[in-house]
């Protein structure tokens, strides 16, 4: 019997996503889950993607099984997507398709767990972090530890904290660093800190291991939000290995597409990681689906498309930041006497408010606005319909 099993807890994001589900109130809103929203409210499938997928439809192709590191056409363009020249002609990085950006941090746990080193390693991820990095990396069987990060008193980076947190560290860690757009906080280093963070990777030889879940979200601009990434690996210093996911960038949620790619010393360094990337993923899935694969190879190497894209990513960073204004601007104009300026300064999916986990029940309870009770509003949920009653809710819960 299976008595012995007991209920678990629900995921404290799409617990939110059901919550808001079974609230009939027309005014309800979902800050929860990050996923972009239009400003109708409604989920978006990008132009460039439906019509990569029309001319996929057109070319009837087959179903048969890819090679176990996937769709070579997607794998290569994403690379190029990610690193353009740092790492040379791409020759020595290996790369993986993965189940989007969560299979590609499993994936690379794996990797890390197995050829980092020997004996017990460590990664060290950010306070606060995305909710699931914890859970991956456990299960890899690595050992989870944090390097502050976020400073509630400034709504800022903790810089200074941070940097002492990453000299403290044991030779040979592993650093787990958002590229862009940081979840949950929306605080990214400016590039004269990422230099500072950097230099102190390399000193200590940490594994730079970079998820990089929003490149194009953060500032519009693909190339601008893998600027991180390409320094470290221009540098040459750091080992680099790489987690990326197309669900945001691309709008592929479900489609679930990403790749993990480890940089290399040269094109032999290269075959051997990725064979050892294969006898990774041979027993975890086999090889991956191809039709997420597909479309995003499509649309990164027909010129038109991927114009079109990248015009389209714009496109909804710009909406992101102009809801930030809007709401920042309510609140004020409401009388808020509280500064709301990280909400203009933070950038990404999200804004991390400050609100208490108190205020956040009473935001659902009274105004049917759901958000996580760490006060992580997703931004993508507001539109010019409803980001004055937001302010309103938001300025009701916090004022004195
Ligand atoms: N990493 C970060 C920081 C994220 O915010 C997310 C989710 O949005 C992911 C990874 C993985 O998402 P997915 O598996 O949908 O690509
Ligand atoms: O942080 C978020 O909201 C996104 C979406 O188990 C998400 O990463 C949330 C929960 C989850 C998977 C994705």
């Amino acid at each position: 019997s299976w008595a012995h099993v007991e209920m678990g807890p629900p995921d404290a994001i799409l617990g939110i996503t059901e919550a808001f589900k079974r609230d009939a109130d027309p005014r309800k809103m979902n800050l929860g889950a990050g996923a972009y929203r239009t400003d109708a409210g409604k989920p978006y499938v990008l132009s460039a993607v439906r019509r990569a997928e029309a001319a996929l439809l057109a070319q009837g192709l087959d179903k048969e099984y890819q090679a176990i590191t996937g769709v070579g056409a997607f794998t290569r363009a994403a690379a190029e997507l990610a690193y353009a020249g740092a790492a040379g002609d791409l020759g020595r990085v290996a790369v993986t398709q993965t189940i989007s950006g969560t299979g590609a941090l499993r994936v690379g746990g794996e990797f890390l767990r197995r050829f980092h080193g020997g004996g017990e390693r460590t990664v060290y991820v950010p306070a606060p972090t995305w909710g699931n990095h914890a859970a991956v990396f456990r299960d890899c069987g690595l050992k989870v530890g944090q390097y502050r990060y976020f400073d509630a008193q400034t709504n800022g980076l903790a810089l200074g904290a941070m940097l002492e947190d990453l000299r403290a560290l044991p030779r040979g860690s592993i650093v787990l660093l958002h590229a862009c757009a940081h979840n949950p906080t929306g605080v990214d280093p400016t590039a004269a800190q990422w230099a500072e963070i950097q230099q102190a990777v390399e000193a200590g030889e940490h594994v730079a291991f970079f998820d990089m879940a929003y490149q194009g979200f953060a500032s519009g601009d693909a190339d601008r939000d893998a600027g991180a990434l390409r320094a470290f690996v221009a540098a040459g210093r750091a080992p680099v290995v790489l987690a990326q996911s197309f669900a945001k960038n691309m709008g592929l949620y479900g489609e679930r597409v990403g790749t993990f790619s480890v940089v290399g010393a040269d094109a032999q360094e290269r075959a051997r990681i990725e064979s050892q990337l294969k006898i990774i993923v041979r027993p975890m899935y086999s090889n991956p689906p191809v039709h997420g694969a597909r479309l995003a190879a499509e649309v990164l190497t027909n010129p038109e498309l991927r114009a079109e894209w990248l015009g389209e990513v714009k496109g909804m960073a710009d909406r992101i930041i102009a809801m930030r204004a809007a709401l920042r601007a309510r609140l004020e104009d409401a009388g808020s006497a509280r500064p709301w300026q990280h909400i203009t300064d933070q950038i990404g999916m999200f804004c991390y408010t400050g609100l208490t986990p108190e205020q956040v029940d009473r935001l659902a309870r009274d105004f049917h606005v759901y958000l996580t009770r760490d006060g992580r509003v997703s931004i993508a949920g507001i539109t010019s319909g409803n980001v004055q009653y937001l302010a309103e809710s938001i300025h009701s819960v916090t004022k004195a």
